[in-house]
């Protein structure tokens, strides 16, 4: 569902005349108010459980599910996760973290392009919440909607790949501003790219002069180490709350 026009058909046409009418902008608003009360109760609900709740977000590819794959591999024995995966249709990457053994649980939006806090409430129901340290939610692959949406976590990540073009934080700003960390992703494919890392990281601080930025490769390992010890920097943090 798109937060401009609150519709969740597909081919849907709009009435271009109507963009800036009293009852499409109060759609708009009803839409994200409800969602931040529910955002809201899903946050008491986490800091009750002493939860850390991260928000992956990214353009469809950019790497999100290898990242949690090689995350959870390498953490699943000093924390306990559970995951939350949004995709319009498919149950690919539910799939690919079971393979891992960590709980997990597919939510399909059909014409959906982001998850939202009612269902992400809904989603974790079927986890001993009690039981665990940090949960992963994948978001729709898209850099407009899941901005706007906050589904109770502590922070978004947003990740970004090196074959994506340095120029995205500019271009899709609402994200990057969200984001307290971003991950540049497939750093192993920089020496077959024209892709300009330092110029990135300054467009990226040009939207959001306090986003923290880690470079790595989930192929490779490089800098996975630093994206592990922010992780575990947050879980200690929620565990003195
Ligand atoms: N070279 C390289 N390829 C990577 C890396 N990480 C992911 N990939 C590849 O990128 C492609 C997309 O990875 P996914 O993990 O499925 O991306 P995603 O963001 O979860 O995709 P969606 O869920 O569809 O939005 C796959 O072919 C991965 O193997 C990396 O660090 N280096
Ligand atoms: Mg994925």
């Amino acid at each position: 569902m798109c937060i401009d026009c609150g519709c969740a058909e597909p081919f849907h046409k709009h009435d271009h005349e109507d963009n800036h009418s009293p009852r499409k902008i109060q759609v708009g608003e009803d839409l994200l108010a409800k969602n931040n009360r529910l955002a809201a109760a899903n946050r008491a609900r986490f800091a009750a459980e002493q939860l850390f709740v991260l928000n992956l977000v990214s353009s469809p590819g950019s790497g999100k599910t290898s990242i949690l794959e090689r995350t959870l591999t390498d953490l699943k024995s000093r924390l306990a996760f559970a995951v939350l995966e949004g995709d319009q249709q498919t149950d690919n990457d539910a799939n690919r973290i079971a393979a891992t053994g960590v709980p997990v649980k597919q939510i399909n939006t059909g014409a959906g392009c982001h998850l939202d806090a009612h269902m992400v409430g809904h989603g974790v129901d079927l986890f001993d919440l009690g039981a665990t340290d940090v949960l992963m939610i994948e978001n729709v692959g898209n850099l407009v909607c899941p901005a706007s949406f906050d589904l109770g976590e502590a922070h978004k990540v947003a990740v970004l790949s090196v074959t994506e073009g340095e120029d995205k934080p500019l271009k899709y700003p609402l994200m990057f501003q969200a984001a307290d960390l971003m991950l540049i992703n497939k750093i192993d494919l920089l020496p077959y790219l024209r892709f300009d890392l330092a110029q990135c990281k300054a467009f990226a601080r040009q939207v959001n002069p306090a986003i923290k930025i880690i470079e790595l490769s989930c192929y490779s390992g490089e800098g996975m180490e630093q994206w592990y010890d922010w992780l575990q920097q947050g879980v200690n943090q929620k565990r003195e709350t």
